[in-house]
C-alpha cells in the first residue's frame, strides 16, 4: 500500500463491485493512487454480502488492510456476478457508523459513489450534522442520455435515494453518463488492462473470472465510468466540469431548467490521455 500522508484525499468507495468490472478497476486504480488515502470501501445495492466478501478476498491478496462493509441491498440478485466466486455473509454490517467515524476522523473526507446512491442518502439522513465534513463525487445521472425514456442506471437503481442526494445540501459533483458512456474507455477481452489485472499475480484467477462471468452474462466489453470519475479526485485535468441549473423528475430523470438547482457536471475527459493513466495503476 502507498505511504499516507496528510497530503492524500481521504476518500470512501461506495461501490456495486461485482457486476461491471469497471469497479473492479476502479477500486485497482484507487489502492495505487498515492493522491488519494482510500479509508472505507461501503458495498451498494448489496446482494448477500457478496460484493463485500469479494472485495475483502481481494484485499486479503493484496495485504491491503483497508476496511470493507456490506451495506444496503436493493434486492436486486441480477446485477451480481460473483456469487460463484465468494461465500455470502449474513450479517448486516454498521456501514452507516463506519462511515461517520472515517468521517469524524477526517477533516474532510469524499465519498466516491459509483453505485446507486442509496448508502449515501441513508448517510445524510441518518448524519446531517456532518454534511459540511464531506462531499461527494457521483458516477450517475446524465442529461443526454443515450435511452431517452430512462433514468442513468445508478439513478434508476434506487431513484428516490438518488433524488434525495440531488435535493441536498452536501457539495456533489455528477460525472455523468453522457461524458462515460465513450468507446475510447471499453475494456474487453483484447484490452491491455483486462491482461494486465488477469496476470495479476495476487489477484489475476478471481479478478478474471469476475471479469468473465459479466462478459458472459451481460456485454463482451466494459466501459471505464468508475474509474474515470475516480480521475476527478487523482488527476483532475482529465476530466472538465461545469455548473448546470437541473432538476431531476421522479423517474430520475436529469434535465436543463431555468428554475433548477446549480448542480456541477462533467461535461467532457481527455479520453486517451486517462486510458494512458490508468494503465500503470491497475
Ligand atoms: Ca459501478
Amino acid at each position: 500500500m502507498n505511504e499516507k500522508n496528510q497530503y492524500q484525499k481521504h476518500i470512501i468507495l461506495d461501490t456495486d463491485i461485482g457486476c461491471d468490472p469497471d469497479d473492479l478497476f476502479a477500486l485497482m486504480f484507487a489502492i495505487n493512487s498515492p493522491e488519494v488515502s482510500l479509508d472505507l470501501v461501503t458495498t451498494c445495492d448489496e446482494w448477500k454480502g457478496y460484493r463485500a466478501n469479494f472485495t475483502r478476498e481481494l484485499f486479503k491478496n493484496l495485504n491491503n488492510s483497508t476496511p470493507v462493509v456490506k451495506g444496503t441491498t436493493l434486492n436486486n440478485p441480477r446485477y451480481c456476478t460473483i456469487d460463484n466466486l465468494v461465500p455470502e455473509q449474513n450479517q448486516d454490517d454498521d456501514y452507516l457508523g463506519a462511515m461517520a467515524d472515517i468521517i469524524k476522523s477526517n477533516n474532510h473526507t469524499t465519498i466516491a459513489c459509483i453505485g446507486p446512491q442509496t448508502n449515501i442518502a441513508n448517510f445524510l439522513t441518518k448524519y446531517p450534522e456532518l454534511i459540511n465534513k464531506v462531499d461527494v463525487l457521483m458516477m450517475g445521472g446524465a442529461i443526454n442520455y443515450r435511452n431517452k425514456n430512462k433514468a442513468e442506471h445508478n439513478v434508476r437503481m434506487d431513484t428516490s435515494s438518488a433524488i434525495k442526494v440531488f435535493n441536498s445540501l452536501v457539495q456533489k459533483k455528477y460525472v455523468l453518463s453522457d461524458t462515460t458512456f465513450n468507446m475510447k474507455l471499453a475494456v474487453d477481452k483484447d484490452h491491455k488492462l483486462y491482461k494486465k489485472i488477469s496476470e495479476n499475480p495476487k489477484i489475476g484467477e478471481l479478478a478474471k473470472q469476475s471479469i468473465d462471468n459479466f462478459f458472459n452474462n451481460f456485454y463482451p466489453a466494459s466501459l471505464m465510468h468508475d474509474p474515470l470519475t475516480l480521475a476527478a479526485l487523482i488527476r483532475p485535468d482529465l476530466i472538465d466540469f461545469k455548473t448546470e441549473k437541473l432538476v431531476m423528475a421522479d423517474s430520475g430523470i436529469m434535465s436543463l431548467s431555468n428554475s433548477g438547482i446549480n448542480t456541477v457536471v462533467s461535461s467532457n475527459a481527455k479520453y486517451d490521455d486517462f486510458m494512458e493513466f490508468l494503465y500503470p495503476r491497475i
